[in-house]
C-alpha cells in the first residue's frame, strides 16, 4: 500500500487506538495550508511567492499552492479545491475585490478558516475571513502623492499627469489611485490628463506609455505607476521615444523591489513607494495561531517606507525583494 497523507494518518490513529503511539504525536500532524495566488504578474509577485514557499517549509507546514494566472474564476476553482481537499486553512489573495462571497461562504460552511493576504476583498459580510494582512494601498498612493506635491512646489503652470494603473477592480489599483489623488487634488496645477490600465506588467505598461506619448509627446510631465513593473516598461517606451526618463518625465512607481533600485541607480526613475511582498513568516504564524484557538486582530498592516532616487545605492544592498 502507498502510504499518502490520509492513509498515513488513518494508519496512525489506529496506531494510537491499539496503544501504540502517544496522542501528542497524532496533535503534530502537518497543519495543510491552500494558497491561491494571483499569477506571476511582476517582481513583486514572485518575490511573494517565494516568502510564502519558503516561510512554509521553515514553518513545518504543508503547502498546496495554485497560480491563478490574473484570473478571478481560476482562484475561485482553487479555493474550492481545497475546501474538497479539507485543509486545515484557506489562503489567497484576491485578484479582484469583488466577487467572493459565494465561495467564502462555502469555505465557512465547511469550517476552513480564510485568511486574505496582500489584496482585500470588498464584501460586507467579515465574518467570511478571519483576518486581512497586508500593506496599506490607500496610504501607498498619499504618499507618492505627498512626493510630487513636494517635488513640484516651485513649479508655476500645469504639471501634466499621465497614470499607469493597476489591474482593473484589484484593491491596490483603486486604492492607490484615491489616495494619490487625494493628496494632488489641494492644488489644481496637478492634472492627470491620461489614465489607463496596464495590468501590472511591464509589457502593458511599456505599451501603454507609447500610447500615451503618441498622444500627448512632450505635454508630459510625470508618471505615476502603480507599480515598478510598469514603470519599467514604461521607461523603454520614453527612451524609444527619445525622452530622458527621469528628466524629461518624472517617475514615480510603488513597491520597492530590485528592478526598481537599478533603474534609479541608473538616474531613470525618481522615487519608489515600498511596499513588503514578504507576508509569508506573518502568514504561516497566522495559520499556526488560528489552529490553536487565538482570536487574530481582523487587519493587519505592513510597516514601509519610501525610497528617492538620491538613497537607492545605499539601501540597494540590504534590500530583500
Ligand atoms: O504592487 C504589484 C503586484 O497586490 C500589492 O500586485 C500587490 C501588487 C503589487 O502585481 O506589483
Amino acid at each position: 500500500m502507498t502510504m499518502n497523507r490520509r492513509t498515513l494518518t488513518s494508519a496512525m490513529a489506529a496506531a494510537a487506538v491499539a496503544g501504540l503511539l502517544p496522542a501528542s504525536v497524532l496533535a503534530q500532524k502537518k497543519l495543510v495550508l491552500g494558497f491561491a495566488q494571483v499569477g506571476a504578474e511582476s517582481e513583486w509577485r514572485t518575490a511573494n511567492t517565494e516568502s510564502i514557499k519558503s516561510a512554509a517549509k521553515d514553518a513545518g507546514i504543508e503547502l498546496k499552492f495554485s497560480d491563478a494566472q490574473q484570473k478571478q474564476e481560476n482562484q475561485i476553482k482553487a479555493i474550492r479545491s481545497y475546501i474538497a481537499q479539507k485543509v486545515d486553512v484557506i489562503a489567497f489573495s484576491p485578484v479582484v475585490e469583488s466577487g467572493w462571497d459565494t465561495v467564502l461562504r462555502e469555505a465557512k460552511a465547511a469550517k476552513i478558516p480564510v485568511v486574505l493576504t496582500d489584496r482585500a476583498v470588498n464584501s460586507k459580510d467579515d465574518t467570511l475571513y478571519v483576518t486581512f494582512m497586508g500593506s496599506d494601498f490607500v496610504e501607498e498612493g498619499r504618499k507618492a502623492g505627498r512626493w510630487l506635491v513636494e517635488k513640484m512646489k516651485d513649479q508655476k503652470g500645469d504639471v501634466n499627469i499621465v497614470e499607469l494603473q493597476g489591474t482593473v477592480g484589484s484593491a491596490p489599483a483603486i486604492d492607490r489611485k484615491k489616495g494619490f489623488e487625494e493628496i494632488i487634488k489641494a492644488d489644481p496645477k496637478f492634472k492627470i490628463i491620461r489614465s489607463q490600465t496596464g495590468d501590472f506588467t511591464r509589457a502593458k505598461g511599456k505599451e501603454v506609455m507609447e500610447a500615451f506619448l503618441k498622444a500627448e509627446g512632450k505635454k508630459i510631465n510625470v508618471l505615476f505607476a502603480h507599480n515598478d513593473d510598469m514603470a519599467i516598461g514604461a521607461i523603454q517606451a520614453i527612451e524609444e521615444a527619445g525622452l530622458k526618463p527621469a528628466k524629461d518625465i518624472t517617475i514615480i512607481s510603488i513597491d520597492g523591489v530590485k528592478g526598481a533600485f537599478e533603474a534609479m541607480i541608473a538616474g531613470k526613475l525618481n522615487v519608489t513607494v515600498e511596499c513588503s511582498p514578504l507576508l509569508g513568516p506573518q502568514l504561516m504564524n497566522a495559520v499556526k495561531d488560528i489552529k490553536a484557538g487565538k482570536t487574530l486582530p481582523k487587519r493587519i498592516v505592513t510597516e514601509e517606507g519610501i525610497f528617492p532616487m538620491e538613497v537607492a545605492a545605499k539601501e540597494f544592498p540590504s534590500r530583500k525583494y
